[in-house]
Formats: structure tokens, sequence, C-alpha cells
């Protein structure tokens, strides 16, 4: 490389960096109601998230609102009741908000509790812990006034026990049929951001085991100056790449919402040869209202909402 081109490269990895932060910076903060969620169970849950963001209430109020709706729904194989249990027939929750302060709370293998995401933010409000997990979290929820009560769907149960009799044969999940965990980002009228992730995890996982979901950075992330993250899909891989934290760091230094999903998938395609066999999907909402959504295999939906449209939307996966 001559002299002259290393200077100019040297320049461009500098210098670049700084002016693109100075882009988001000058990114006006939109006042428009908006939420972005993950797959088909969104479009109701976003239209609960809403009418707390037309009556004025705040964008943590509204999260946590909207994804009770699939915590609460016993169809949703995924979340809340209803949830695919772990190998051994349990019910495993985990969830975790964030709000536009910078406050989060998070619950991990909780079980009997079908609002984990409220535990979740009673643990931000009422403590100054982050995370509570397994029967630590239960007491606590009880002590808070939740009640405990069966989670194992007479559905699900069946499911499972037509899953343990095929052990050791083909596992017949699909990479998108494990899972349908709900990530919901939200802007309310003041332009606050906040975010919500709740899920009983991968179907059939070994007990004990805890994803992406409740950890923030991993499942969620959200910083108010920037934007906002959430995950869906094989947790161990978010988790690696600290993927909800990723999507907004790239958000900061420039990358659109759209971009940054796509980079952050890119690094774990990458670290599987280029082909992986799994799912993972990221949404992204910037404060300008401007949103992302990607995924590394076709089959990934996201819903949106704003003031014109409650619409669910399709993403091509990035390598099918
Ligand atoms: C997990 N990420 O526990 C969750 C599962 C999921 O859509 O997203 N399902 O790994």
């Amino acid at each position: 490389m001559e002299r002259r081109d290393f200077i100019k490269t040297g320049l461009i990895t500098t210098v670049a960096p700084t002016l693109l932060l100075a882009n988001i910076e000058t990114i006006k903060r939109a006042r428009n109601p908006i939420v972005i969620s993950t797959w088909k169970h969104g479009v109701k849950a976003n239209e609960e998230a809403m009418k707390v963001l037309f009556s004025k209430g705040s964008a943590l109020d509204a999260v946590e609102a909207g994804v009770k709706i699939s915590e609460a729904d016993p169809t949703i194989q995924s979340v809340g009741i209803g949830g695919r249990p772990d190998k051994d027939g349990h019910v495993t929750l985990d969830a975790c908000i964030m709000d536009s302060q910078g406050n989060a709370g998070s619950v991990a293998y909780l079980q009997d509790i079908k609002h984990p995401v409220s535990v979740a933010r009673k643990v931000m409000e009422l403590t100054d812990h982050v995370m509570l997990v397994g029967q630590g979290a239960k007491s606590f929820a009880i002590t808070h006034g939740f009640k405990e009560e069966n989670l194992l769907t007479e559905e699900s149960r069946k499911a499972w026990l037509k899953w343990k009799m095929k052990q050791g044969k083909k596992d017949e999940l699909g990479p998108n049929d494990d899972h349908d965990t709900i990530s919901l980002l939200a802007q309310d009228s003041v332009g606050n951001l906040s975010g919500a992730c709740t899920t009983s995890g991968l179907a059939y996982k070994i007990s004990g085991r805890v994803g992406d979901s409740p950890i923030i950075g991993a499942g969620l992330y959200v910083d108010n100056e920037i934007g906002a993250a959430g995950a869906t899909g094989r947790g161990e891989e978010v988790i690696k790449t600290t993927g909800s934290f990723l999507v907004v760091e790239l958000m900061r230094q420039g990358y659109t919402p759209q971009d940054a999903c796509r980079e952050a998938l890119g690094r774990i395609i990458r670290r599987h040869g280029g082909n992986p066999g799994f799912q993972v999907a990221y949404i992204a909402l910037r404060k300008d209202g401007e949103i992302g959504a990607a995924a590394i295999r076709k089959g990934f939906k996201y819903a949106l909402s704003s003031e014109n449209e409650n619409k669910l939307h399709s993403v091509k996966g990035i390598i099918n």
C-alpha cells in the first residue's frame, strides 16, 4: 500500500465513526406513538400497547400491557401460559423490561406465574437488583401479590408427551417451530422508548436452561438517546453476540436500524460458516421512529403499529 493510500485509509477509519456519531445526534426524536414486536401474535400485543400510547400513557406501560396479551394467551406456545415445557415437562419463563431511563428488571426460570414481565417490572421498580431467578423470583412474585397457577395446558402437555416418545428420533421442530418469543419495543408521545421481552424459551430445553430473553443486552436493549432492539430465536447465539446491545450500538455508529439488524445477524452467520441451521431475528426502533427487522432464515414476521397501521410484515431471510 502506498503511504498516501495508507494515510487515506487511516483517516477513513478514524474520522468516519465521528462523522456518523454526529449523524445520530442530529437525528430528530419522533413523538408519534409507534410499536414494533416479533411474530404474528405481536399484532394483538401491539393493539393493546397502542391503546396505552393513544391515551398518552408511557412507553413503559405500553410495552408491559402489550406483551401481557401474549403471556395470557394459551394458544401461543412459547410465551406465558401454554408455553412449551422443558424436557421434564415444566414450563419455565424468562422475561425482562427496560425503560427510557436505562432501568431494567428481569426474571428467569420462573415457574407457575403467568405474567413474568410484570414480575420483572417489580424487580426493576421495587429492588436495587436487575435479575431474580427460579424459586427466589417466584417467592418475590408471590410476596407482591402474583397468583400461583398451572401454566402447562392440556395441549402443551400432549405435545410434550408426543415429543418425549420421539426422543432419539429426528426432532421434527423446524428452525421457526420451537419458539415465538415476543420482544416488543415502543415509543410514546413524548418520544421516550421502552422495551419488553418474554418467553417460555426453547421448546423441550434442558431443565434449568435460560436463554437470551431475560438478559439485558441480549434479548433486549433500550438506549433512549439512540434506539431500542429486541431478539427472537436461538438464544444461545444472541447471548454470545450480545445481540440487542450490538444492534443499538451499531445504530449509534450510524447504521440504519435495518443495517444494524443485518450486521448483528451477519456476525452469527459468519461464526456458523455462512449457513446456520437455526433462526435468529432482530427488530429495532430508532429514536426518530425508523424501524428495522431482519432474520437469518425465512419465516420471521414482525408486527408494526403506528398512527395509521397495525400490520404484520414478512421478512425475507438473509440466507434463505
Ligand atoms: C430463547 N430466544 O429462549 C428465546 C426463544 C425464542 O422465539 O426467541 N423464541 O432462546
